[in-house]
């Protein structure tokens, strides 16, 4: 099992690299689409939200590109492990079903085929109609740290999916009105249609796609369905297209604010069928529509006791802190990111020298 951090592609310079190398990560994640001309610093955003930071440029991902920024990041000690996330200007009409689906996919799988080309080896994504729609900002972590989290139904989660956005961003911003209701059947004929598409040029490419939960996990959202919202509905994901090419990107703080099941059982499952890409690592306390995220070490997450599942099934990927509590200090976000990786450094030693000693069964390979 290896660390990493998740950044924001404005997040690439020298000094986030170096704060990254320093504070023990030896992976990335990088989040493509952040608009990084908006937006000049990532202390007051937690990573994995792009809510609020404008319009998407529709760059396409070009091999020139992507080897650039991975050349740079190696160049820190770094390994680029992961994309994570479409642009919705990519795949709009493939989450939709929308006329221009078999455009877009055309491109997604040129996407695909240029991860693989430059050896970025998982492309993470979510599909979601509505993103995280719905979280507000809370004081909730302890000695009342600036974080997020979700009060109850709110009316973000009430009101109706304009027909300008997909995910949490403006698509079209000429678009008027709102979206048509769509079926949860008909969420699952997307993304079945979108996977049986994908799978086999991601395979081809050596790249694993890794599917993260609909975050938050509502049954629905702006009038729309979401996908994955409980645990065992990763395993119908799997079930759709079976090849190591359809993985999961198994975020733990959503998975434990699911109404139902166990992120250990989940873990579990999923870890000893090898079909978890990377993992996202933070701690919560609550369940949807209830919840709050708090420091790693202080939520319903026994942090410990999922990492030495994972040891014990031999996970070999990434785990990146995913969001944190900000810290009152110049550098909330560093101060909150360096806290989070310090202690999963000494919890993954700790899981490591105690390999077998979590009671999973050695995995069948
Ligand atoms: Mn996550």
């Amino acid at each position: 099992m290896k660390l990493g951090f998740g950044l924001y592609r404005h997040m690439l310079t020298d000094e986030y690299l170096a704060f990254a190398r320093q504070a023990g990560a030896t992976h990335l994640v990088v989040h493509m689409c952040d608009y990084f001309n908006q937006k000049p610093t990532g202390d007051d955003q937690p990573i994995g939200d792009a809510s609020g930071w404008g319009y998407a440029t529709g760059e396409f991902w070009s091999t020139e590109l992507l080897a650039g920024i991975k050349a740079k990041i190696e160049s820190h000690g770094l390994a680029w492990y992961a994309i994570e996330n479409f642009d919705p200007l990519h795949w709009d009409h493939v989450l939709f079903g929308g006329p221009k689906k078999r455009e877009q996919i055309e491109l997604v799988k040129n996407l695909i085929r240029n991860l693989g080309a430059v050896g970025i080896p998982v492309l993470g994504y979510n599909f979601s109609l509505t993103g995280v729609t719905g979280r507000v900002k809370l004081q909730g972590a302890r000695g009342s740290a600036a974080t997020v989290g979700m009060d109850g139904v709110n009316d973000a989660i009430r009101s109706p999916m304009p027909n300008a956005m997909a995910w949490n961003m403006v698509v079209d911003s000429h678009a008027t009105g709102t979206r048509a209701p769509m079926s949860r059947d008909q969420l699952w004929a997307n993304f079945a249609w979108f996977l049986r598409e994908v799978v086999p040029v991601a395979e081809k490419a050596g790249v694993r796609l890794a599917l993260h939960p609909d975050d938050p996990p509502l049954d629905e959202v702006r009038g729309l369905p979401k996908l994955v919202v409980q645990p065992y509905m990763y395993q119908r994901v799997l079930d759709l297209v079976p090849s190591r090419s359809n993985a999961l990107e198994f975020c733990a703080g959503t998975i434990a604010e699911m109404t139902t099941g166990s992120v250990y059982e989940a873990a579990r499952r999923f870890a000893a069928q090898d079909k978890i890409a990377y993992v996202h690592l933070r701690n919560v306390v609550g369940k949807v529509p209830h919840y709050t995220e708090v420091f790693i070490d202080e939520g319903q997450i026994d942090v410990k006791r999922l990492l030495a599942i994972l040891e014990d099934y031999r996970f070999d990927g990434v785990v990146i802190p995913d969001h944190t509590p900000q810290m009152n200090c110049p550098a909330p976000w560093h101060a909150g990111m360096a806290y989070a990786m310090g202690y999963l450094k000494s919890a993954l030693e700790t899981a490591t020298e105690g390999r077998g000693m979590a009671g999973a069964l050695p995995r069948a390979d």
